[in-house]
């Protein structure tokens, strides 16, 4: 999964560039690469075993983030700030493919601002969910039917059940013995997998158009004021649902540790930042439906239970998906979610009167 084969000046000639990049941030997905000029450069090779089609993940992001700077300059913004901007090849196009199949792209490199991996206080989850609330805002009125849908069913709860389940008979690397806890752990909540699902089935739940990967660490916060100036990471902007957004942002940034921490008894879900980012979420949008709030909680432990779940999978898989630094890095990581299922469950109604409180105002 990293460039030690590739001449990556080879590729930045493409872009114009020469400078050598140094490998950057800690996405699970993308190789991310730094140039330090004046603009400076993001440049990514994407990963190609989980986006097929990479050319349309590019049509998408170049949709997307015209709409953006539009609403963004409408605004009174600075649209090279506040959205991605995609630098064009030589050739004009959104996309290096070299001569191997891979993929290159470029954004300009947002300065004065970064993302974060762990909460360093509630505030910043207050700045992060006005920041994806707004973000949403600015899409409520793009034409969804122009995207493509990247990786299908990506928050589709039911089928990641049916995934992982496959996952668990196939037990491709014979570690299934050994997590039989784990695996029980998902078996027992399967009937929490279609309560969205269906909701947006039946028109219960409006479809949007939403971010899908909303974790702290793809959202920018400016280094003096701490405020949201960019998201970023928007390879999975599809259809979806307001609880994913809020769900999976919540998943990572509600709780007490890191994703991949060893100590469990460190893992806790913390109810005052859930409040914090509650509070700039609902600040941010505009209208939300009774069911979509009844079911804000809620989607915190789905969203958490589904990314436990992929983690186990992956495990299961022989860490064929997410980026691992050790062999058990994937199974560290689904034991914080299912600490955090477990807390999150406990913590419902108490998640709920929050809301309430918040909504009531
Ligand atoms: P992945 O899909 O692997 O998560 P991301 O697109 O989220 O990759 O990029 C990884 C990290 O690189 C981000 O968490 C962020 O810290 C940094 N990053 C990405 N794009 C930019 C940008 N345009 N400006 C500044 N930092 C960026
Ligand atoms: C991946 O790309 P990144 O690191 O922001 C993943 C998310 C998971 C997350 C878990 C395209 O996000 O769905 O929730 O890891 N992205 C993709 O940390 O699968
Ligand atoms: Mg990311």
């Amino acid at each position: 999964m990293n460039n030690q084969n590739t001449d990556l000046s080879e590729i930045l000639k493409h872009f114009n560039l020469e400078l050598t990049p140094k490998t950057y941030g800690n996405g699970h997905i993308n190789d991310t690469y730094l140039i330090k000029t004046k603009p400076g450069y993001i440049l990514q090779k994407i990963n190609t075993n989980v986006f097929k089609d990479p050319e349309s993940v590019m049509e998408n992001i170049k949709l997307v983030t015209s709409h953006l700077r539009e609403k963004i300059e409408a605004a009174g913004g600075d649209p090279d700030r506040e959205t991605l901007t995609v630098i064009d090849t030589v050739d004009g196009k959104p996309y290096y493919k070299d001569d191997n199949g891979d993929y290159y792209r470029m954004y300009i490199f947002i300065t004065d601002a970064k993302s974060y991996d762990l909460v360093e206080n509630p505030m910043q989850l207050y700045s992060a969910a006005k920041a994806f609330g707004n973000f949403q805002n600015m899409l409520n009125d793009f034409p969804a039917d122009k995207l493509h849908e990247v990786i299908p069913n990506f928050h589709n709860t039911v089928s990641r059940y049916a995934d992982f389940k496959a996952a668990v008979e196939k037990d491709a690397v014979g570690r299934a013995d050994s997590v039989k806890e784990e695996i029980k752990f998902v078996l027992d909540r399967e009937a929490d997998a279609s309560v969205v699902v269906n909701d947006i089935a039946s028109g219960l739940i409006p479809l949007r158009v939403t971010h899908n990967d909303t974790k702290l660490n793809n959202v920018l916060l400016d280094d003096k004021t701490g405020d949201g100036v960019c998201v970023i990471d928007l390879d999975t902007v599809m259809p979806g649902s307001l609880l994913y957004d809020f769900g999976d942002a919540l998943r990572f940034g509600g709780s007490s540790g890191a994703e991949d921490e060893k100590d469990l008894s460190k893992i806790w879900f913390d109810l005052e930042k859930f409040e914090y980012f509650t509070r700039g979420f609902l600040e941010a949008l505009p209208s939300i439906t009774e069911r979509e709030l009844e079911l804000l909680p809620f989607s915190v432990k789905l969203m958490t239970l589904e990314c436990g779940s992929r983690f186990l999978a992956d495990y299961l898989n022989g860490d064929t998906y997410f980026k691992t630094h050790y062999p058990e890095h994937n199974l560290v990581r689904a034991r914080t979610q299912f600490k955090l299922v477990d807390d999150i469950e406990k913590k419902h109604d108490e998640m709920m009167d929050i809301v309430n409180k918040i909504y009531n105002k």
